[in-house]
């Protein structure tokens, strides 16, 4: 026989160097505990969650509109837009690409408005690894301040079909 019953009293209180490790596993998992919540109002990359509901057609209309107002080149074929510094900018995810594609300047405070066409797509900046979902009929308010110039990448993060992998954009911030 390979297999035994456990003797009917198996548990033996750690002791020792094993108790101070989970000790410190649990004190651990307290301090992690508690920093998610502190993180959640204290951290710059949060989104104060500032949203309203919109139809995706009027959002998709006030893009167009935004785009252009706003239009300053082109980009594979993708316009660019440099919105007013401290004013609204609007992104607009769709299967699958996003549109149009942002020029920022840096130091400034946009109110950029994200939204969905038709399912919930990711918006994933990297290289900041910032994360925000984009949902379809909500807009989604992100009050942002590029600090550091450059091109950023955007990438969808939550699998949206067929075309999910080629669902990449850029943001570009500039001095
Ligand atoms: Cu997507």
């Amino acid at each position: 026989m390979s297999i035994h019953f456990p003797e009917t009293n198996w548990f033996k209180a750690p002791t020792g160097g094993e108790r101070v490790w989970i000790g410190l596993a649990l004190a651990w998992c307290v301090v992690l505990t508690l920093a998610m919540p502190y993180w959640h109002f204290k951290g710059k990359q949060n989104s104060t969650g500032e949203s309203y509901r919109v139809a995706p057609a009027d959002f998709m209309a006030r893009t167009e509109k935004f785009v252009g107002t706003n239009k300053v080149g082109e980009l594979k074929g993708v316009p660019v837009v440099q919105p007013a510094p401290g004013g609204d900018a609007y992104l607009v995810a769709m299967m699958w690409k996003f549109y149009p594609v942002l020029k920022l300047k840096k130091d400034q405070t946009y109110r950029l408005h994200v939204s969905s066409l038709d399912l919930q797509h990711g918006f994933s900046l990297q290289p900041m690894n910032m994360n925000f979902q984009i949902l379809p009929g909500y807009d989604h308010v992100l009050t942002i301040t590029p600090t550091i110039s450059g091109e950023y990448s955007l990438i969808c993060n939550e699998f949206c079909g067929f075309g999910h992998h080629t669902m990449a954009s850029k943001i570009l911030v500039e001095d």
